[in-house]
């Protein structure tokens, strides 16, 4: 409102309505000529009649070509980036006003510094709209309020141009609620997604912090050793995951929403299959109490990159622990072709996890760094090694690391598994003095296995932290 007192055409306007009383008129002038504006690009200029009630308008502009004309709106292209604008209104009363403003790149009346402009996408103001965005717009899920009659971009209220929007009543900090309607039909739910998807800008500056001791976070494969049958190459193989939120010992309170990111080496997935999806009856909710977006930026933003985010609809958080959401990629058959053994790494990180309010939750990511192993079959070999020369673990017992020294063999890959049969970590063997680090695992006793084209060789660490 200050913005608006400030703006010339209302103090014309009001020293209008003085002149008349001065004057002696008995009826105070009552409409007041106005509008805002918006750069489209940088020759594009759209004007917004912000004016009070009227009943026709007359734009008139000193330099450019009118593209679309209204009495709401006018745009207008400007090849020097600057022109000089009247729009005159008369109201049903009769009552008339004009206004004149030149309009250049920061000159006073911008739609976006004179009023809280509306980005479509764009659910908690920074701008862009991304999988952040999706956090926003479950805080305020279900919520109504003033919906936008107008839209910059005839029949396309997505488009990505600023608009002028009234206030909703409530608010997330300094973000009015008007910004989680996306789509300006004066109610937010699932469908103000698709406006983040249509002007999606992915995030590159979040760095989020991370709590060790809090609640984990952790992207789990399926499988991270995948053996491929030489004689019989798939074209393709899916390597599949979920994504774990807290545990037995430290579940996740009052968890809300949870957005993230996820990259990839790019020379072996398959382009644009890395995705995740909610997973219906979590700790988080049934299919009903959720809502999600998956988002794959291989060939449109970012190279081997997908973004996700997950949130509740019901203004309640939930406490608990399990897979959220599960995760697939594809591998291409043909590029494991021609090569025994191939490291795939993925990365999740960006992790923001919110409550019913939007506030940040603690959360210790864990094996943010995972790698996917692809191995030919003509390298693992069943029969066991005799010969445990061939290879020297130490130190054992080994605090957090130790070390793999290959003798007279051309060691591939190891493995370490805990007594319980399960993998605890694969590492391709890349020198003759290999370096594992263990740390964070529990202390105990590990087997570690290594393979080669001709077998196998076993040892035993203990693991003491
Ligand atoms: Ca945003
Ligand atoms: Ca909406």
């Amino acid at each position: 409102m200050i913005g608006v007192l400030n703006r010339p055409g209302f103090l014309k306007a009001f020293m209008c309505v003085v002149l008349f009383f001065e004057l002696g008129h008995i009826k105070a002038q009552t409409c007041i000529a106005d509008f805002l504006y918006s750069y489209l690009d940088s020759t594009t200029i759209h004007i917004y009649n912000h004016s009070t009630q009227y009943d026709s308008a007359i734009w008139t502009i000193t330099d450019g070509v009118v593209v679309s004309e209204s009495m709401q709106a006018i745009v207008v292209s400007v090849p020097s980036g600057e022109t000089r604008v009247c729009l005159r209104i008369i109201s049903p009363d009769n009552c008339n006003d004009e206004i004149c403003m030149d309009i250049y790149p920061g000159s006073e009346g911008d739609i976006c510094s004179v009023t809280d402009c509306v980005w479509p996408g764009d659910a908690n103001g920074d701008r862009i709209a991304n999988n952040y965005d999706l956090l926003h717009i479950g805080v305020g899920y279900g919520t109504q309020g003033p919906g936008r009659t107008y839209s910059p971009v005839p029949d396309d209220p997505l488009a990505w141009t600023p608009s002028h929007a009234e206030n909703w009543e409530q608010w997330v900090g300094v973000v009015n609620y008007k910004h989680m309607d996306c789509d300006g039909n004066g109610v937010i739910d699932a469908s103000d997604v698709e406006a983040i998807i249509k002007n999606y800008t992915p995030d590159q500056s979040f760095v989020p912090d991370d709590y060790p001791g809090a609640p984990p976070i952790e992207l789990v494969l399926d499988e991270d050793v995948i053996v491929i049958e030489q004689n019989n190459r798939p074209d393709s193989i899916v390597i599949t995951g979920s994504v774990q939120v807290g545990s037995s010992v430290k579940p996740m309170n009052e968890l809300y929403g949870l957005a993230f990111s996820f990259t990839y080496d790019t020379s072996q997935v398959r382009s644009g299959t890395a995705r995740f999806s909610k997973i219906g009856g979590s700790f988080l909710g049934q299919t009903e109490e959720i809502f999600d977006l998956s988002t794959n930026l291989d060939g449109t933003h970012l190279s081997g990159r997908a973004d996700y985010a997950i949130s509740r609809n019901t203004q309640q958080g939930t406490s608990g622990f399990g897979a959220v959401a599960t995760f697939s990629l594809v591998i291409e058959g043909d590029i494991i072709g021609g090569r025994d053994i191939n490291d795939i790494n993925l990365k999740i990180s960006k992790i923001k996890a919110v409550d019913s309010l939007g506030n940040n939750l603690p959360f210790d990511l864990i094996n943010g760094d995972i790698t996917v192993v692809v191995v030919e079959d003509n390298i693992t070999s069943s029969q066991d090694l005799d010969d445990p020369s061939a290879a020297v673990l130490f130190p054992n017992p080994a605090k957090g690391i130790f070390q793999f020294k290959s003798v007279n063999r051309n060691w591939a890959w190891l493995e370490v598994i805990n007594i319980q049969g399960q993998r605890i970590k694969t590492q391709v063997i890349t020198s003759d003095t290999e370096v594992i680090s263990l740390s964070g695992i529990p202390d105990g006793t590990y087997w570690v296995k290594a393979w080669d084209r001709d077998g196998k060789w076993i040892s035993k660490v203990m693991v003491v932290q």
